[in-house]
């Protein structure tokens, strides 16, 4: 099939934000991108495109025209059979959209989340001590995905055994947002066995009380939504909160190793550690970009777009726009970081934030108090995704503080 032409009202690119080239490093594509004006058009996918802060916000904002209920992948879930259930969070529109998104945002309030803080905390220095004392580990598969593994089913009040599943799921889930290219084929491969599993361990009876998967049954038992949705809003926490925090941690440290003028600002002063998380997110956006879909013909900036159109909104383009980010690729904790894009923006905006702030707030003070430096003891290598960023090694050496004793904890 050849490319067909770019309407007339809308710049044309052959860019592929699917290919190996742009997943391996999509910062220039993004800038050739947000060049080509407010919106473009992606001749090999016939979709637009928007990648500028502005147009990305605009469109995010308005979940009327921008719909999610035809999914947020390239895949049209109201015209191809979806690979799983629709999200009954992130694939709707309001009014649906504000009911789980009401009992999503309650289980996950500030108090709940207070809670946890002081678990993650034990966890976080437990983990610390053990590597700082190893020395050289993978940051990626003993740092991030360790962490999370352990903490984040943990509160959700997952049973232990076989939790890589979430991993693979993630992977599955984040590739089938893609085009059917040979990174999707590759992931469906294992997705029924995978799907049964994730759908065993979100029905309630696998559940430990008092959880966040057992609250979200608390709304079923309120007449909110019935069990079966209960179990799939657990599913959502299961889809989004692993793979994505898993992504930053491996950034951050990534980020500390390249710039250690910035790990000893960050021990100088632990304040810093909420805003250098968010500067993490920003600067390299795990989720790429999601879609939405036209709901009736719009116009956007000069480029009339017509009704039931897939657009590509590119967050990571949004959080790189030198027009609203001053040296958008300089890594800058102490940067004012609100209105990055980085968990989306608007009715969608990531529900989970809070709870991978908490756990990356943990992670830093813990390795804050007990490593000088970090240094890259191998190349970090990419792991390529159709739409999640993430590295899938990143081999370190710590320095440690020579203050702080790494003492075996009790128990
Ligand atoms: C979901 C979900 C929510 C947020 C992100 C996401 C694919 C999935 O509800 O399943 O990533």
């Amino acid at each position: 099939m050849t490319p067909e032409a770019a309407p007339d009202d809308c710049p044309g690119t052959d860019i592929d934000p699917f290919s190996d080239a742009f997943l391996a490093d999509p910062f220039p594509f993004l800038e050739e991108l947000r060049s080509l004006g407010d919106v473009f058009f992606l001749r090999k996918y016939q979709v637009w495109g928007v990648a500028r802060h502005s147009q990305v916000t605009a469109v995010l904002q308005n979940p009327g025209v921008f719909s999610n209920a035809a999914g947020v992948g390239y895949s049209n879930l109201k015209k191809e059979e979806p690979w799983r259930a629709p999200s009954i969070i992130l694939e709707v529109d309001p009014p649906v959209h504000t009911t789980t998104r009401g009992i999503l945002t309650r289980v996950l309030s500030p108090r709940a989340l207070r809670e946890l803080q002081v678990r993650f905390a034990q966890e976080a220095e437990i983990l610390a001590d053990r590597l700082v004392t190893a020395g050289t580990f993978d940051a990626v598969t003993d740092l991030a995905q360790a962490f999370i593994l352990k903490v984040f089913p943990d509160s959700l009040g997952l049973p232990p055994a076989d939790r890589e599943n979430l991993l693979t799921y993630g992977g599955i889930t984040f590739n089938s947002l893609g085009p059917r290219n040979p990174r999707f084929d590759e992931a469906m491969r294992r997705a029924e066995e995978i799907k049964t599993w994730v759908s065993d361990n979100c029905a309630r009876q696998a559940l430990t009380p008092g959880g966040f998967g057992d609250k979200i049954f608390e709304s079923a038992d309120a007449g909110l939504v019935t069990e079966d949705e209960a179990a799939l809003l657990v599913r959502s926490l299961l889809t989004a909160g692993v793979d994505t925090t898993v992504s930053a941690i491996g950034f951050a440290i990534r980020r500390f190793a390249e710039h250690p003028d910035q790990w000893e600002l960050l021990r100088k002063n632990p304040s810093l550690i909420r805003s250098a998380f968010d500067e993490v997110v920003r600067i390299d956006s795990p989720v790429i970009g999601f879609f939405r879909t036209t709901t009736s013909e719009t116009t956007l900036g000069t480029t009339t777009i017509p009704s039931e159109r897939k657009v590509m909104v590119f967050f990571s383009g949004a959080n790189r726009d030198p027009d609203r980010w001053e040296a958008p690729d300089r890594f800058d904790i102490t940067r004012r970081t609100p209105g990055h894009t980085g968990f989306g923006a608007g009715i969608h905006g990531c529900a989970g934030q809070m709870v991978s702030r908490l756990e990356t707030e943990a992670l830093l003070t813990a390795f804050a108090q007990r490593v000088e430096r970090w240094e890259l003891s191998g190349p970090p290598t990419a792991a390529l995704n159709n739409t999640l960023r993430a590295l899938a090694s990143l081999p370190v050496r710590v320095h440690q503080d020579a203050a702080h004793r790494a003492v075996p904890s009790p128990m």
